[in-house]
């Protein structure tokens, strides 16, 4: 990692006030509190005349929060969660709003609060290192930090509906709802809008209002709220081990102390599954729903189990069949996007002066001054109620003109998508945080715990660099750019970033979709941001007037999935396998092939024997579902010329056979250290002759022949493909070389990169050639075949590398060196793959588009061989 520390020779002027904080809800009251504890003079700007945030402005009926109220408190002060109980088990607005009143009058923090003040901009002054802030008042304050606690769902997002403004009748917007309440009394009342204000406002504007009219675009999925005073055993968890309690919430996946089930939505029989929904519905909470499955995210058909079972609630609570249906979500799946909590939506709907407009059917075409008016018919009305949504995430922080270093504008660096470094800091903007910004769980979790978890990372930060004499921090390109692929990476394993939803932006128009929220959950997050600080602020430059330091990297350069199975084999606390015996370790590798996932359904497999170099060898052929005869793929397992044969590589095989289409026929070759060097390659070229032979019989198209190999089943591919066109046939197609072993040498720096890393290690790498073959023997191109004098007229290649592989470098290596030799190459190096992931068919999903490529590349070798 490069740490470059030096000399600063800055100037650092003197600020106004140490920080600057702005908004006064959960997260603005909470960082006042502690930074004035930790003795930063702190002012909180908030555009509001009290506090309270989006429970200041969010003042529809019906507004309450969907998360229970217990879970959705402040846990930091011991005393507070004492002294409060909360009434409900989802609390009102109005009482949601006193508490944070109580909490702002506890800690006297109005004293530093400025009331009716907006952040209209702030500038980063590089001469001074400091930022500059313009106020609503035309006041300018001078801050050291800056920190944006203007919540995620605050901006509403501009109406965008032709006509709005000429309405003669009363208007009104969830997110801005009058103080005094409004009386829909003897009303005509339109509601735009059916996420989760609607949904909540809807059913108490139906008991005022002489008519209601809901106009729907897409319908939601909302489950009962079955709200009433909090649960007895709820207050009786907490109060038993408040902290423990509490913590289990910390480290939990969605901030409620409840643990994620283990088990697939199609493990379990339909029955099983039903009687599970149905006791969840009865509960009445998101987030158990959430957790229910381990793959209701990443499985339609797991989902679907779950949708279906919501819209067949909707049916048997709305008595028209036609609304019911109207009703229905089918463009989501349950949970891409934000679902509701509900207290009688869907019966709403059988009032008899309640009627739905399905706004796909008939969209609106205008509001007038009487109403509103879609392609079939025109409603009129006395009051529009607008619950059409936020420019959620980053709408709030670029509403303010912020501009980092050299006048970089915030807004200009997010044109395409917000960049964060852990959702809470930019590069090019020094001292600058956002709570709860793109990037970080947030929306996706209970903003209560992430909001507190936030601030004391904020303030931890932020105290540090007063111990260490330090003024300023930033975090480096590399470092944002590597955390905004993993939260990529991570959304792109889930079905979220195919549904239009305020998550991906896709609610306001012209924004980029960009999925925003970091999906990894709260726990995992957590981790990554206590191991940012442990590893000296990874990824961050800092500096004060005595020194300056670099501190470049990524965390967590890893594909999300594979370091979850990294995780896994951890947990089964095994030693390292270089230190086992051979047969221990073969039992090893054997046992864990008996719960993985069986990969693709293939038409027929069958197990046979074939003449090897020096007696019989197993083979199992794989072959697809289309008419044959097909064209055939010889294949070598991995297992470093020691271990593996074809259960465990079965899945794989499946795979390239059902992507490929071609008959695979696995094939096993003898054994170190039993059968030491030459024996693998030597059997692997008696085979290949074999199946040349009798390919038309195994119902292959004779000629049309490829290999490929996984590891030192990738090296016996190389090698044979040299024997091949050195000992007159048979001819090859094409050779698919999977994160191949192709020399012996330790210098290369993939090797010292990874040298204890990601299962395949430099001391294993080491036991495996030891076991395979004599030091003098290594470099023999049978052995090393990268060492061979001549490489020109090979058959063209597919050669994988994987970036956290101590054979990256020797695979790479390879590639270029077939194409100096003029061989057509197609190289495919993976970012965030280990040795071992890309073969681990339906539990690495990230490796999915790899393993279509090293398919599409088998067919392409084999149709270039089919004449026109
Ligand atoms: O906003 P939304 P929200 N013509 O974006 C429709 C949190 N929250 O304020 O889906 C017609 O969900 C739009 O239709 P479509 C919670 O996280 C929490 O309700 O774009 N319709 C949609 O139906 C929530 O998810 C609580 O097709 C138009 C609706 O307006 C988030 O805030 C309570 C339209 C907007 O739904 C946002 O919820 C409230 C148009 N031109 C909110 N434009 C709690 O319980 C938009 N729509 C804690």
């Amino acid at each position: 990692m490069p740490t470059k520390n030096g000399t600063a020779n800055r100037f650092f002027g003197q600020p106004d006030v140490d920080v600057v904080v702005a908004g006064a809800g959960f997260a603005g009251l909470y960082l006042l509190h502690r930074l004035r504890k930790m003795g930063f003079s702190t002012k909180v700007l908030e555009a509001a005349d009290d506090v309270g945030g989006t429970w200041y402005w969010n003042r529809y009926p019906g507004a309450r929060c969907d998360i229970k109220t217990i879970d959705y408190s402040y846990s930091f002060d011991a005393e507070l969660e004492k002294e409060w109980q909360w009434s409900e088990k989802y609390a009102t607005q109005p009482e949601i709003l006193r508490y944070l009143q109580h909490v702002a009058d506890r800690f006297e923090l109005r004293t530093d609060i400025e009331f009716c003040r907006r952040v209209e901009s702030a500038a980063w002054d590089d001469d001074a290192s400091l930022w500059r802030l313009r106020i609503d008042s035309g006041q300018e304050v001078r801050c050291r930090y800056y920190v944006m606690a203007t919540g995620c769902l605050s901006q509403p997002k501009t109406l965008d509906i032709e006509g709005a403004d000429r309405f003669a009748g009363a208007t009104y917007f969830t997110s801005r709802w009058p103080h005094e309440g409004v009386d829909f009394t003897g009303m005509r009342v339109g509601v735009v809008g059916t996420g989760s204000s609607g949904i909540q406002s809807i059913p108490i504007i139906a008991e005022q209002a002489a008519e209601l009219t809901v106009f729907q675009r897409t319908p939601n999925f909302s489950i009962p709220a079955h709200n009433g005073p909090v649960a007895p055993e709820d207050l009786a968890a907490l109060a038993n081990g408040r902290e423990k309690y509490r913590e289990a919430a910390r480290r939990s996946q969605a901030g409620v102390p409840l643990e994620p089930s283990g088990q697939g939505a199609l493990q379990i029989s339909q029955e099983e599954r039903h009687a599970l929904y149905e006791s969840l519905w009865e509960r009445g909470e998101l987030v158990p729903f959430y957790l229910a499955f381990n793959d209701m995210y990443i499985n339609p058909a797991a989902n679907e189990t779950l949708a279906e079972f919501v819209r067949n609630k909707i049916r048997a609570a709305v008595d028209d069949p036609e609304t019911a249906e109207a009703l229905c979500p089918y463009d989501h799946p349950w949970g891409t996007k934000r679902p509701c909590l509900d207290s009688n939506y869907y019966q709403t709907f059988n009032l008899p002066h309640v009627r739905l407009v399905d706004l796909r059917k008939t969209p609106i075409a205008r509001i007038t001054e009487q109403g509103i008016d879609t392609s079939a018919a025109s409603f009129g009305l006395d009051a529009l109620v607008f619950a059409t949504g936020f420019d959620a995430m980053t709408g709030a922080i670029v509403a303010v003109d912020i501009a980092g270093r050299q006048g970089l504008q915030l807004r200009d660096k997010w044109a395409e998508g917000p960049k964060t470094y852990l959702g809470l800091t930019v590069a090019g903007f020094p001292n600058f945080f956002t709570v709860t910004g793109p990037g970080s769980p947030s929306v996706l979790s209970n903003m209560t715990v992430s909001i507190e978890q936030h601030v004391e990372w904020i303030c931890d930060c932020i105290q540090h660099q007063r111990r260490e004499g330090l003024e300023t921090i930033e975090a480096t390109e590399a470092a944002e750019e590597g955390w905004v692929q993993h939260v990529n990476d991570f959304g792109d394993l889930t079905l979220f970033p195919k549904t239009k939803s305020w998550y991906m932006g896709a609610n306001v128009p012209g924004k980029p979709r960009v999925f925003l929220p970091y999906i990894g959950g709260v726990d995992t997050y957590r981790t990554v941001c206590d191991e940012v600080v442990q590893k000296d602020y990874l990824g961050f430059a800092l500096e004060g007037p005595a020194e300056s330091r670099l501190n470049d990297g990524v965390i967590r350069p890893l594909q999300p999935d594979v370091s979850m199975v990294l995780a896994f084999l951890e947990s089964l606390e095994q030693p390292p396998m270089e230190t086992m015996s051979v047969a221990e370790a073969r039992e090893f590798i054997v046992s864990m092939a008996v719960d993985r996932p069986p990969g693709p359904e293939v038409d027929q497999i069958e197990d046979g024997v074939l003449p090897g170099a020096a007696g019989e060898l197993a083979y199992r052929l794989y072959r697809p579902a289309s008419p044959g005869p097909h064209p055939m793929v010889v294949y070598f397992h991995g297992g470093g010329w020691v271990l593996g044969g074809h259960d465990s590589d079965d899945p794989f095989c499946r795979d390239l056979c059902v992507r490929s289409e071609a008959i695979v026929i696995s094939v096993d070759y003898r054994h170190a250290p039993e059968a030491r060097f030459p024996a693998a390659p030597d059997d692997g070229m008696a085979a290949l002759q074999w199946i040349a032979e009798y390919a038309a019989d195994l119902g292959g198209i004779p000629g049309q022949l490829a290999v490929a190999g996984w590891s030192a089943g990738a090296n016996v591919a190389a090698v044979v493909c040299q024997m091949a066109r050195d000992t007159g046939g048979p001819e090859i197609s094409g050779q698919l070389l999977v994160t191949p072993v192709v020399d012996c040498d330790f210098s290369r720096s993939s090797y010292i990169e990874n040298a204890d890393g990601y299962v395949l290690t430099t001391p294993l790498m080491q036991w495996f050639w030891d076991h395979y073959a004599d030091p003098a023997q290594r470099l023999d191109p049978k052995a090393s075949p990268l060492r061979a004098d001549n490489l020109a007229h090979l058959p063209p290649a597919v050669v994988v590398t994987c970036q956290f592989d101590p054979l990256r470098d020797e695979g790479d290596a390879y590639a270029r060196a077939l194409a100096a030799a003029g061989v057509e190459v197609r190289h495919l190096p993976c970012r965030g793959q280990i040795h071992t992931s890309l073969t681990a068919v339906d539990m690495v999903v990230s490796g999915a588009a790899a393993r279509a490529q090293m398919a599409a590349g088998l067919q392409q070798f084999i149709e270039a061989l089919v004449p026109v």
